[in-house]
Parts: C-alpha cells; sequence; structure tokens
C-alpha cells in the first residue's frame, strides 16, 4: 500500500464512526451538571454548630477542620478557579477554604457588589466540592472594626439571603482588629451578630481578638478579657492568628489556655514571619499543629495563591494556569502544609 492509501485508509476510519454515530436531527444541548454538592466533609459532617469549647458536626461530635485561605481576593482571584479548588478538595484533601475578602487596600469599599457577587460564586465552588466555606471579612487597617460596620452589615446580609440553603458556612466578622481595647470589638460583634441572624440563624460567627487576633498578647495582655467577658451572642468562637518563626511560647500558652475555656478558631497561620514572608520555622508550627489537633481547635492557614512571599504555596506563576497538583510547584511552606492537611 502507497503512504498516501494509508493516510486516506486512515482517515476514512476515523471518520468513520463519527458520521454513522451523526444524528439525523441534532440532539438537544445537554442539560448543564445539576448544582448538587459532591460528597465530602461537608455532607459528612452537616451544619457546625459550637457546642461547649468546641466545634461540632450535626450529630454534636466535635470536629477539627483543616484546609487553607485563599490570598486577598482583590489581588489574588486569578489562583481561585477550577482546577485550583479541585486540588484543595481533592488532592491535598482539604475540609474547608477561607475565602479571604479584604475591605480596604483595593477590597469590598471598591466595589461593594462586585466583591459580594465574587465571595458568593467562590461559596458556590466550594460548596459543589464538599468543602466548608469560611468567609472572611478581612478588616485590617483601619484596626477598628466601627471603621466597616455599616459595610459588614450589607455584605453579610446579602451573603446569608443568597446562601440561605447552604449547610456548610462559618462567617469571619472582624480578620484583625488593631489598635483597640475588647471591649470595643466585643460590642461590635453585638451589634452586627443580631443583623446576621436575622437571615441566618445557624451559621457560626468567629469573633477577632485584640491586637491582630493575638488573644490580646502583643498588646501584653492576654486571653482573659475575652474568658472574662465573652461576646453576649449564641454560636460564637474566637479568633486566633499566629507566624511561627515570630510567635513563640507566650502565643503558643496563650491559645492553649484559651482553647480549655472559650471555643478557637485559627483562621490564619504561616510557618514564616508576621509578614507572611522569611524563613519558615517548622519546628514551632508543628508544635502548634500538635496542640490544635490535641484540642480539636481548626485552622485554615494562609495563604493559597502564587505570590513571591514564602507564606504563599505556590512558585510565583503558578496561577492561573497550574498545574496544582505538582509538588514541583509547591514552595517549601507548601509542602509542609499540603503534608499536614493529607
Ligand atoms: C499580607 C499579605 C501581603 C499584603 C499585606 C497587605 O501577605 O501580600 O501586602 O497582607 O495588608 C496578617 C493579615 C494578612 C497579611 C498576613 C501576612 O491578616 O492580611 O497578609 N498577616 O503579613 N496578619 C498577620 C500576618
Amino acid at each position: 500500500m502507497s503512504r498516501r492509501t494509508v493516510l486516506l485508509l486512515s482517515a476514512l476510519a476515523l471518520a468513520a464512526p463519527l458520521l454513522v454515530a451523526a444524528p439525523a436531527i441534532a440532539a438537544p444541548p445537554a442539560p448543564p451538571p445539576a448544582r448538587t454538592a459532591a460528597p465530602g466533609p461537608a455532607q459528612a459532617n452537616g451544619q457546625l454548630a459550637v457546642c461547649g469549647v468546641r466545634l461540632c458536626n450535626a450529630d454534636r461530635a466535635a470536629v477539627q477542620l483543616r484546609g487553607m485561605s485563599t490570598h486577598g481576593l482583590q489581588w489574588y482571584a486569578q489562583c481561585v478557579n477550577d482546577a485550583s479548588l479541585d486540588a484543595l478538595a481533592g488532592d491535598w484533601g482539604a475540609d474547608v477554604m477561607r475565602i479571604s475578602m479584604y475591605i480596604q487596600e483595593g477590597g469590598y469599599e471598591t466595589d461593594p457588589q462586585g466583591f459580594t457577587n465574587r465571595v458568593s460564586s467562590i461559596i458556590d465552588e466550594v460548596t459543589e466540592r464538599g468543602m466548608y466555606a469560611l468567609v472572611d471579612w478581612h478588616m485590617l487597617d483601619p484596626g477598628d472594626p466601627y471603621h466597616n460596620l455599616e459595610r459588614a452589615k450589607t455584605f453579610f446580609t446579602e451573603i446569608g439571603r443568597r446562601h440561605n440553603g447552604n449547610t456548610n458556612l462559618l462567617y469571619e466578622i472582624a480578620n484583625e482588629p488593631n489598635g483597640v481595647a475588647w471591649s470595643r470589638i466585643k460590642s461590635y460583634a453585638e451589634e452586627l451578630i443580631p443583623v446576621i441572624r436575622a437571615v441566618d440563624p445557624e451559621t457560626p460567627v468567629i469573633v477577632g481578638t485584640r491586637a491582630w487576633s493575638s488573644l490580646g498578647v502583643s498588646d501584653g495582655a492576654d486571653e482573659s478579657e475575652v474568658v472574662a467577658n465573652p461576646v453576649n451572642a449564641a454560636n460564637v468562637m474566637y479568633t486566633f492568628h499566629f507566624y511561627a518563626a515570630s510567635h513563640g511560647d507566650e502565643y503558643l500558652n496563650a491559645l492553649s489556655r484559651a482553647a480549655d475555656r472559650i471555643p478557637m478558631f485559627v483562621t490564619e497561620f504561616g510557618t514564616q514571619e508576621y509578614t507572611g514572608d522569611g524563613p519558615d520555622d517548622f519546628g514551632m508550627a508543628q508544635r502548634y499543629l500538635d496542640l490544635m489537633a490535641a484540642k480539636q481547635i481548626s485552622w485554615t492557614s494562609w495563604n493559597y495563591s502564587d505570590d513571591f512571599r514564602s507564606g504563599a504555596v505556590f512558585e510565583p506563576g503558578t496561577c492561573p494556569s497550574g498545574p496544582f497538583t505538582t509538588p514541583e510547584r509547591l514552595k517549601p511552606a507548601g509542602e509542609w502544609i499540603r503534608d499536614r492537611i493529607r
């Protein structure tokens, strides 16, 4: 057979099944896939609620959720897409994604409707993959949460209304208050929580603590101010953040003591310095992880992006196309934290 005949025959062989299969009338387009929730940790555990000093599932059994925080959506939305979320749910086996929406620095205040829509659609994407979605009201500077109270009321009311049917949410209402006393954070929470409860009676609410959610330690205080004067509302937890290369025993011990008295959630931490950059201290980070495992303190780590700093898990240039499941694309902190989640 000549080379040309071979080519012709193979072209026919390829075309033939297509010709035979072609229907006389074009089939209607396939319906879009149903937006049913995939089986995952959020289905296995259902609606969360605070019970005592722990976070519990729908059967009132204590659970520890582990996962990642996005970077600021105004900068790194390109790291939150179908492939990266598939990797987080599948390859990493995460239970939860924290959706970090800054208010200032080019965040929510510049486009409230746009950011609300973006968070809402990420909630849907996270839900489809069977994970919990932790909605982070990422106030930071100014450090007084009252600066953004009216915005927070608007935002959480809309999210609560739109996601009425979700049983996989957590609301973090003040990322890192700073320069204000605990009493002011507490009264902010007590003004905002009833507004949230009017549209969403069930989602646990996580309240930031004094001095960048250090339980006051970075201001020379400690957890006792919260223990003595907790937020007057049900289904509430408290935030603690740490960066292992900056925050040593004094911080670790405050978290440990606090977790025996009040419900704690570590919504942000890094293995490096508080800048989210610099050398990793995996030894200290492991001590925190052991404590959090022992006391079933849930956590999300900072951050799931390809920012140049050492605390961003992916090498620069990984987003948006990935691959997100290749270990070579992970920085040392990324490899370490992926192993701890898996
Ligand atoms: C940092 C980001 C950095 C960004 C900066 C802007 O890593 O890219 O320029 O915010 O504010 C926090 C904050 C969190 C910080 C993070 C690391 O909640 O916004 O991210 N950090 O510094 N508290 C302690 C550390």
